[in-house]
């Protein structure tokens, strides 16, 4: 695959490729003062023509229209009946034989393969002049043939795009289709009291294409399919809720989207709403805040909280904790990583401490991977706090063994 990358060089748009095609043929066509110069693809028997440089002659032959392939020179070309340079077709029997040669009429013609990376047959490269153009000779096809050669590249890059898109959209589809993942449980501690309050839900996916959960939701999204596997992610997530004491809360993500979509009460419904968080994730970009702000004020008029995630990771700023106003803040991993040595870092986090406290919210530091980031953290007054140190993200049956051992815990003490 490196390989062919390589070959077809780096990704073009659409619109720029055809340009590059269009402008071969142009030039091609004009090089040997012929009147028209196409691309063409056979399809079904069909001869069709993709791209096409025949100024005035629109009305005989434009992009989209097709001859049936018995009727042309192509394979004959291809099968060396007849001549890629044919500068008189009076002199060709074979061509003077096949009716399109005097019904268009085609004096001359010039042809070169267009062939698909497997080495198979793609179409043609094609000019021709209903005159005779007896100056056509080995040369002006050996010019003919860089232009057909860059098409070529094109064709091929459009057709690997094309294969590419269709492979990730079937991966996503498989993904929704078989419910291919695991909902993995994360523990989010009291620091006062040091005891698991919540977790947090996070997906796992079976197929190993991305390493990253992420890049799953990301590829979803670009495929117009990212509300639909997030709400399937929600509704296995609050299955979990069945399974845990009612004095524990389960953090749900979504994106903005997803919130706006209005599919979330549905799903809640049948659950103890203030058991709930949702977590908003800082860096989505929200189309329309009307819509957000509707939605969730459905949701927590049902008792589900609001969390922003992985705030002062720096992507829209604090537009969602000074819009939204939640009742959790989500400090993002970056900021509390290393927080004991760096002043910068803590001075952020004490006034996120300060903002919290007077607008009634909670902040939740995230990323705890140190005992000093956890002491610190604590020290500058962070209620709760999530991470590597406290609890790795596990399944449901380890969540439920974690929350034993503390009720074992608080009995013995
Ligand atoms: O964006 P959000 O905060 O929802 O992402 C949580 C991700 O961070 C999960 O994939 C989880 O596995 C990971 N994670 C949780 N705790 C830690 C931690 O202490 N360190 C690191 N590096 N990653 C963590
Ligand atoms: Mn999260």
């Amino acid at each position: 695959m490196a390989e062919l990358g390589e070959i077809l060089g780096p990704k073009l748009t659409d619109d720029q490729s055809n340009t590059i095609i269009d402008t071969a043929l142009e030039t091609v066509r004009r090089h040997l003062g012929m009147e028209i110069a196409y691309l063409s693809e056979f399809v079904d028997g069909q001869s069709v023509f993709r791209a096409v440089s025949a100024p005035g002659l629109e009305g005989m032959i434009k992009p989209g229209d097709s001859r049936p392939l018995d009727e042309v020179y192509c394979q004959h070309i291809i099968a060396g009946r007849l001549p890629q340079v044919i500068p008189d077709t009076a002199a060709e029997p074979l061509a003077m034989a096949l009716p399109i040669t005097l019904n268009t009429p085609i004096g001359s013609h010039v042809s070169i393969p267009i062939r698909k990376a497997d080495g198979s047959v793609y179409g043609m490269f094609c000019c021709l002049s209903p005159r005779p153009n007896p100056s056509l000779n080995a040369r002006d096809l050996a010019v003919m043939q860089l232009f057909a050669d860059l098409s070529e590249k094109q064709v091929n890059r459009a057709m690997r795009d094309q294969g590419e898109a269709r492979v990730k959209r079937d991966r996503v589809e498989t993904i929704i289709a078989d419910e291919a993942f695991n909902m993995v449980f994360q523990p989010i501690f009291d620091l006062a009291t040091s005891q698991p309050t919540g977790f947090e839900t996070l997906c796992r996916f079976t197929d190993k294409h991305h390493p990253s959960p992420d890049k799953w939701f990301t590829e979803a999204a670009e495929l117009g399919l990212g509300v639909d596997l997030e709400l399937l992610v929600i509704r296995a997530a609050l299955r979990g809720l069945n399974s845990l004491p009612v004095s524990v809360y389960l953090s749900i993500n979504a994106s903005p989207k997803t919130v706006s979509s209005g599919a979330l009460p549905a799903l809640f419904a049948p659950y103890q709403a203030d058991r709930i968080v949702l977590e908003l994730t800082e860096h989505a970009i929200v189309a329309s805040y009307d819509d957000l702000q509707s939605e969730l004020f459905r949701l927590r008029a049902m008792g589900v909280l609001l969390a922003i995630d992985d705030a002062g990771a720096g992507y829209s700023g604090l537009q969602h904790i000074v819009r939204l106003q939640p009742d959790i803040i989500k400090l993002d991993m970056s900021l509390t990583s290393n927080i004991d040595s760096d002043k910068v870092k803590r001075s952020l986090a004490i006034a996120l401490v300060s903002f919290a406290t007077q607008t009634g919210a909670i902040i939740v530091a995230e990323g705890i991977e140190t005992t000093a980031e956890r002491d610190t953290v604590r020290e500058i007054g962070i209620s709760r706090g999530q991470g590597y140190l406290l609890g790795r993200p596990a399944s449901l049956d380890a969540a439920l063994g974690l929350l034993a051992s503390f009720a074992g815990e608080l009995k013995s003490a």
